[in-house]
């Protein structure tokens, strides 16, 4: 087996060559019949999952094809970089198909070869004619998806705590801020590729520190006092960084399973800073964490049964995680199940779990304006739920377009239809603007109100800012890289204006490279707005800064360190959910 270093090195540099392979998938003809699946929406299922890493034990079926140890390794390991986003790590079906034994045997090895090799008109991607597969290899998976599906190991309090490090113990760290930094307008920028973040100063745009993380870091969440950053890898490896030092560094860490998106900390009122929370993908689980140390409190687990047709499921990852602010509860979305989960922290002994049915493949979302409302999309259910943290119900299933994906969302007042939250959507150019006003415009609430028309599909964030007239809306995931280098934003007050479109990329001036210009995000003021220029690992990348009254560059962040910058997060707007 190959060291865990070396191991994951190699995955870095798979999934760091994925978008440029993966668009190559879709670069052959389409075939006759087959549905309209995306480039963007491979692109962004095909992520590569830690998994592939993973040791497992192979059980001998004697009906299925015979694989060496060899051929199984290598088939799994394919697996968990292609397949398992869509397909499940137990095969069971997620937004792809089921691939157990009994539907994969009873098909045969040469209908799965062509398959895996032209594609389907249900969304499967030609892995063969589009050169990412040879005909040995697709041959090879054709053979694997019919063994027994070999599950990863599980995760519990033992090998939590095996991982878990209290690098400054709480009463060693400060005792009042020891830097002269504007915390507040701090902005922590992944830097997906290389295991790290950076923290950036948001008055000076200089960098303070990269800070060495899990690999792929997905978010970045703040304390409730907007002292502490946490933030996750994909690795589901979670770091804690005090921003009172001198230089802003990592306290603790701990490994919370092996593949995971979503961390938060605990926001009502006495409980502030208290705990922490994170959600992991593999195993399906969440865990609650002390907010100080990350000392692992409490593990949950979500497996279990789906919202409508009630199935059990083994493998529903978990999504989004928001904390309430009007009780003690963390709101934990679960992707496959359907379900919202109101986990009330108040006594983790004797924890209480309010379980809300809303709709399957539930992912990311964000509050409304008021925070009451938690505006959630599942997205490939084409609908946003929406869930009411003061009574802990249901409060609508909204249907939108192909694929939404808000982010956290935008909240602004549409001047016909008054708060509204918007959502862009991955599947479709179409930007919906959705009523949250049940009290003064209850006519509009939780109803689609207006569509917007944006540059095209592709699009994964959203954003605008209380003091802002502007909604600006990305699409790095579009195949056109004109609309992938560029942004459009909206005038709020002339919504039936066509956006204007800046090209972000080229302004970054960086030459060759894919240059996907995504997550715009503002700083503390909401006079500035800051979009990541995201190239490859072996190109050059950068953070670009738009005045967000005169549209015009503000400054280009092209330090040679931010390598392939994704998501990123200014510490006051994160800790107070200004979005
Ligand atoms: Fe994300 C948010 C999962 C691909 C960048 N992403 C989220 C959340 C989930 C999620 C569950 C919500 C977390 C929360 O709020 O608690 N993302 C997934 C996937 O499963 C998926 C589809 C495939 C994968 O293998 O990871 C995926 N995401 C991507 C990307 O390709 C992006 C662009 C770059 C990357 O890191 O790989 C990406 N996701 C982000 C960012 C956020 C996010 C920047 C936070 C948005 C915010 O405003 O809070």
């Amino acid at each position: 087996m190959k060291s865990r270093k070396s191991a994951m090195l190699a995955l870095v540099l798979a999934t760091a060559a994925l978008p440029m392979a993966v668009s190559n998938v879709f670069a052959q003809p389409t075939q006759p019949g087959r549905a309209p699946v995306t480039e963007a929406e491979i692109r962004y299922q095909a992520g590569g999952s830690p998994l592939a890493q993973e040791d497992m034990h192979q059980n001998i079926n004697p009906k299925a094809p015979a694989m060496t140890k060899a051929e199984f390794d290598k088939g799994r390991q394919v697996y968990f970089e292609r397949c398992a986003g869509c397909h499940g790590v137990l095969r069971k079906g997620a937004t792809g198909k089921p691939l157990t034994p009994d539907v994969t045997m009873a098909k045969g090895t040469e209908i799965l070869k062509v398959f895996i090799k032209y594609g389907s008109p249900a969304g499967m991607p030609n892995w063969g004619t589009s050169g990412e597969l040879n005909d040995a290899e697709v041959d090879l998976m054709a053979r694997y998806i019919q063994q027994e599906p070999p599950t990863p190991p599980e995760f519990g309090m033992a090998q939590m705590k095996s991982t878990w490090k209290v690098i400054i113990a709480p009463d060693k760290r400060p005792k009042k801020k020891e830097n002269s930094y504007n915390i507040e307008n701090i902005f922590s920028t992944t830097l997906r590729d290389t295991g790290e973040v950076a923290l950036i100063d948001g008055d000076t745009k200089k960098i303070i520190n990269i800070v060495k993380t899990g690999y792929a870091v997905h978010i970045s969440r703040l304390s409730a006092s907007g002292r502490y950053l946490f933030v996750i890898g994909r690795d589901a490896k979670i770091n804690m960084i005090d921003l009172w030092m001198a230089k802003p560094d990592n306290v603790a860490e701990i490994r919370v399973g092996l593949e995971a998106r979503s961390v938060d900390t605990s926001k009502f009122k006495g409980y502030e800073d208290k705990l922490a929370i994170a959600g992991a993908y593999w195993p399906p689980q969440y865990t609650i964490m002390n907010g100080d140390t990350l000392e692992p409190l409490k593990i949950m687990a979500t497996r279990g049964m789906t919202v409508g047709d009630q199935e059990f499921h083994p493998e529903p990852r978990v999504a989004s995680i928001v904390a309430s602010h009007f009780k003690p509860e963390f709101v934990v979305s679960v992707k496959e199940t359907g379900k919202i989960l109101m986990v009330n922290y108040k006594d983790l002994e004797n924890i209480t779990v309010t379980e809300i049915g809303a709709a399957k493949f539930l992912h990311d979302g964000g509050w409304d304006s008021t925070k009451r409302y938690f505006m959630v999309a599942a997205n490939q259910s084409n609908k946003v739920a929406v869930i009411d943290a003061k009574e802990g119900k249901l409060t609508k299933l909204v249907d939108v377009d192909k694929i939404p994906h808000p982010g956290r969302g935008a909240n602004f007042i549409d001047p016909k239809f008054g708060p509204v939250w918007a959502t862009g959507h991955l599947g479709s150019e179409k930007i919906a603007l959705i009523g949250t006003d049940p009290i003064k415009h209850k006519a509009n609430a939780w109803k689609v109100v207006r569509m917007l028309d944006g540059q095209g599909g592709g699009n994964l964030f959203i954003k605008t800012h209380p003091k802002s007239k502007n909604l600006w809306v990305d699409t790095p995931l579009n195949p056109d890289p004109k609309i992938a280098q560029s942004i459009a934003v909206y005038d709020i007050a002339n919504l039936d204006k066509a956006p204007e479109i800046l090209p972000i990329g080229d302004w970054a001036n960086l030459g060759e490279g894919a240059k996907r210009i995504v997550q715009p995000e503002y700083n503390k003021a909401g006079d500035e707005i800051w979009f990541a220029v995201w190239s490859a690992k072996n190109q050059k990348s950068a953070l670009v800064v738009v005045d967000d009254k005169t549209r015009k560059l503000k400054a280009v962040l092209n330090d040679p360190r931010l390598i392939t910058p994704t998501g990123h997060f200014n510490v006051y707007n994160t800790t107070h959910d200004v979005y």
